[in-house]
């Protein structure tokens, strides 16, 4: 097993869900956390706790994916102590709507395309390059079940989530001759605030998903992550698919009492 005691991980999308629970799983492991997302006071009270709880080193900043420039100013003011980049979790994604293509809202549609495709890739350059030189590093993209599968009403997230294979795979061809490893971490269904996000705030509508089945924790993807990152150098997780027990599909989920 990889220590991560002092490693430095960026994870984008740290204030919620997914991300969350890994920021706590690589702190509880010793790591160093650089940990991004729009909403800066989640990720103020986060730190607090973290370095309270752990005594580990951290550093956030809010951060738009969806933005080259910013990604680019952040890393041009990145204290040089924070610069090399042992694990980038991209992380930050969303879905928004659920409806069929030709009903489409346009503008759900640039959102997940600017946050799940081009944020991951933006993200990507900036880190990769740097793993490249130092003959070190590890990329976990967090795909998902929807990457794997289309579902109805599920189209254009669907398709932002088979980029996020398909990227992967890329990636892992073009480092195969360096020591960086790339793995996907693919959830089925997990309770965060997906849903809600997706139905635009919709908490009704949100929990719906969840009903009369037992859902992923988001604690459930950080294990799965932390499992791919402290495997030993030689070894390359390339993909995890989890899903729930009650779950065999994105589209088959038995339900209790429905
Ligand atoms: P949450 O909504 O709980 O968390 C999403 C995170 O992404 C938040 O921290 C949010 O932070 C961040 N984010 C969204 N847009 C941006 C942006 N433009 N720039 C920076 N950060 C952003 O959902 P999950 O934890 O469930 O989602 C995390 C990942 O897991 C996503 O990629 C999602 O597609 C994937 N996934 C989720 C599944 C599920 O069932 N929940 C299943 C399979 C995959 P903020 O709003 O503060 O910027
Ligand atoms: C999130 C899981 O099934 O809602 O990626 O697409 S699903």
């Amino acid at each position: 097993m990889t220590s991560l005691e002092k490693k430095i991980v960026l994870i984008t999308g740290a204030s919620s869900g997914i991300g969350r629970s890994c920021a706590e799983v690589f702190a509880e492991a010793g790591a160093n956390l650089i940990l991004l997302a729009r909403r800066n006071d989640r990720l103020t009270t986060l730190v607090s706790e973290l370095t309270k709880k752990y005594g580990i080193l951290t550093l956030a900043d809010k951060l738009d994916v969806r933005y080259q420039a910013s990604i680019a100013q952040f890393f041009e003011n990145l204290p040089v102590e924070w610069r090399d980049i042992d694990i980038l979790i991209n992380n930050a994604g969303l879905s928004r709507g659920l409806d069929k293509l030709y009903q489409g809202n346009l503008r759900d549609w640039e959102e997940m395309i600017d946050t799940n495709i081009k944020g991951l890739l933006y993200m990507s350059r900036s880190v990769i390059p740097g793993m490249v030189e130092r003959k070190k590093g590890m990329v976990v993209n967090i795909g998902s079940i929807a990457g794997h599968e289309v579902y109805p009403n599920g189209n254009v997230y669907c398709a932002t989530k088979h980029a996020v294979d398909a990227l992967t795979r890329g990636m892992r061809m073009d480092l195969v001759d360096t020591p960086v490893r790339v793995c996907t971490v693919d959830p089925g269904l997990v309770e965060t605030e997906f849903s809600k996000v997706r139905f635009h705030g919709d908490d009704a509508r949100a929990k719906i998903v969840y009903q009369g089945m037992t859902p992923l924790s988001p604690d459930d993807v950080a294990d799965a992550v932390l499992f791919a990152a402290t495997r030993p150098p030689h070894v390359q997780i390339a993909e995890i698919i989890i899903m729930p027990a009650m779950q065999a599909s994105a589209t088959l989920v038995h339900r209790k009492g429905i």
